[in-house]
């Protein structure tokens, strides 16, 4: 039986993997008291296994219902097979549960409610059928345990606002990142050889200006997990759930010297053997150098670095000065000291600077030269409902005019060429390309090993994956492993 349920996924299979805050929230409504289920996948089941999910687990003692899907509603987004099923599932959660109070969180509960023009008619309807109780925002350990506890306990109600008809509740209290102690539980149902996401820290040291998340430019040593507390959670998540592998969900997971030490030192006694990928600033690892050998040590198996161009002009526009001298040189050095032991991808942003087509074409061109294992352009994304980032505040001072949400024009470009040419740089390059950091975890997650990734590329491995049907069984081994707990 359970009090609260969070119902989540992402919906794009090439990236199978999980999504960290609804287990955190998960973790912590348990570590309170109460009983938490989340369900995950739900994208991907039929109708009626969801159905029979939600009989098994939606109970007329379950009083809230979570909803947090990992998928931007906007039209940037891959639907795996091109339905957006967001508020369906909405739909279907509060048909079976009409006690229950819905609400949303996760990093796209904002989209999930914004007034999309882009919204069809279809999910346009299901939005209307369905009241949404409120809308958490921002971190929700200490406001949605506060809200757990008014809905189960009829303590006082967190405090809110109301925008757009919509209950927001925000974050006042701020988590306690260094005393947590998350784990993974039984009823998480972690597959075999699963790679699940683990957090060392919140918020970024750095203040990239095209940067969406606002928890940046933190102090150094604020916000980071005890290296204890890693520990202790690595070996009960093997005990308890026989996981060795993570994806990182920092932001810059070798931002702190110390601790990036003491986290190789800890490893090398870890019952099992530790694989993980993370997001890595190459700049750290040339002023941290030590980094180049303990990082692999630690079992960093592949990693992302957010390279944005290769353009000096565009990386200072960003504020990535390092960048300006230092990318080519760097990446190429890493060929070299890492050559396949660390997977590497890069991040590139279509948009920056003066850059045009050319530009990003020559870059394109040097990449395939390079070792570099995987690289790929995504357009500037500059949002003025969020007006989160130093570029979408000061629009006009940095040469762009933002149109409507999300379509911006600058002298050089505009964010549809942008896009254009960043999906056919993807699209076009696929069978040149290994899939690196989230990519090969999912692939992994279904069963390819290191090594198959490694000498195939993107388009082989996506046909072996459809042809074997490696999704579905993935997905139907959670349904079991669910249904028959
Ligand atoms: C890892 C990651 C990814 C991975 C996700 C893999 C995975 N399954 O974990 C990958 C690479 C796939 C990815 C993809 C994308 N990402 Co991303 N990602 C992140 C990252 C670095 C970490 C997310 C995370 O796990 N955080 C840790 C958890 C614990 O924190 P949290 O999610 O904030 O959870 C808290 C609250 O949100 C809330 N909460 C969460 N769930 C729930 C549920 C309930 C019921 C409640 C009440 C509260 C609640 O409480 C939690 C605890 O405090 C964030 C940045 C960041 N540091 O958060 C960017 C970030 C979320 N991504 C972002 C973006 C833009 C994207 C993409 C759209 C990029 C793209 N253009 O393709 C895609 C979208 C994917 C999709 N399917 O549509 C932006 C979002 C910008 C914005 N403000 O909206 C961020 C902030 C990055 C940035 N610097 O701008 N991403
Ligand atoms: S882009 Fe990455 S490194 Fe830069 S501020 Fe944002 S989270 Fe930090």
């Amino acid at each position: 039986m359970s009090d609260v349920v969070i119902a989540t996924f992402g919906s794009d299979p090439s990236r199978l993997v999980r999504y960290l805050g609804p287990y955190q929230i998960a973790w912590w409504i348990r570590e309170n008291g109460y009983n938490c289920q989340v369900l995950d996948f739900l994208y991907f089941f039929t109708k009626d296994q969801r159905h029979q999910l939600y009989k098994k687990y939606i109970l007329p003692e379950t009083k809230i219902i979570g909803f947090a899907p990992f998928i931007t509603t906007k039209s940037n987004q891959n639907y795996s097979n091109g339905k957006n099923l967001v508020y369906e599932i909405l739909a279907e959660l509060k048909e079976h549960a009409p006690w229950a109070k819905i609400v949303l969180g996760g990093w796209f509960a904002h989209d999930v409610i914004l007034t999309d023009p882009t919204l069809d008619h279809h999910s346009a309807y299901y939005l209307s059928k369905i009241k949404i109780d409120a809308l958490f925002l921002g971190e929700g350990e200490n406001s949605f345990l506060e809200y757990v506890k008014y809905v189960l306990e009829k303590k006082p109600h967190p405090p809110f606002t109301i925008t757009n008809g919509y209950k927001v509740i925000k974050t006042t209290n701020p988590f306690d990142i260094q005393g947590c102690r998350m784990v993974y539980a039984k009823n998480d149902f972690i597959l075999p050889g699963e790679s699940v996401p683990m957090e060392f820290s919140r918020g970024c040291i750095f203040k990239c200006n095209f940067c969406q998340y606002p928890n940046i430019g933190k102090d150094k040593d604020d916000f980071n997990k005890s290296i204890d507390l890693i520990e202790e959670a690595l070996i009960s998540n093997y005990e308890n759930c026989g996981i060795t592998r993570y994806h990182m969900a920092d932001d810059t997971f070798n931002s702190h010297r110390e601790r990036t030490k003491s986290f190789h030192n800890i490893v090398q006694h870890l019952p099992f053997d530790l694989e993980y990928i993370a997001y890595i600033r190459m700049d750290l690892l040339d002023i941290w150098p030590e980094q180049l050998e303990i990082l692999p040590e630690s079992g960093l198996t592949s990693c992302q670095f957010g390279v944005e161009s290769l353009n000096s002009e565009s990386c200072k526009q960003i504020g990535k000065g390092w960048g300006a001298k230092n990318h080519k040189k760097w990446l190429s050095k890493l060929d070299n000291e890492w050559g396949d032991k660390v997977i590497r991808a890069c991040s590139l942003i279509a948009g920056l600077g003066k850059e045009t087509e050319e530009d990003w074409e020559a870059t394109h061109e040097w990449f395939l030269e390079s070792g570099t294992h995987d690289w790929f352009y995504q357009p500037l994304f500059l949002s003025g409902a969020l007006n989160q980032s130093v570029f979408e505040k000061n629009a006009t001072e940095y040469g762009y005019k933002i149109e409507n949400d999300y379509h911006w024009t600058a002298e050089h470009t505009t964010f549809m060429k942008a896009k254009v040419w960043s999906d056919w740089q993807r699209n076009s390059s696929w069978h040149l390309r290994t899939p690196a950091v989230w990519n090969m975890m999912a692939l992994m997650n279904v069963g390819f090993t290191r090594e198959e990734i490694l000498n195939s590329n993107y388009r082989d491995l996506h046909i072996k994956r459809r042809e074997e049907e490696r999704t579905k069984k993935y997905i139907l081994d959670y349904y079991n492993a669910a249904i028959n707990y």
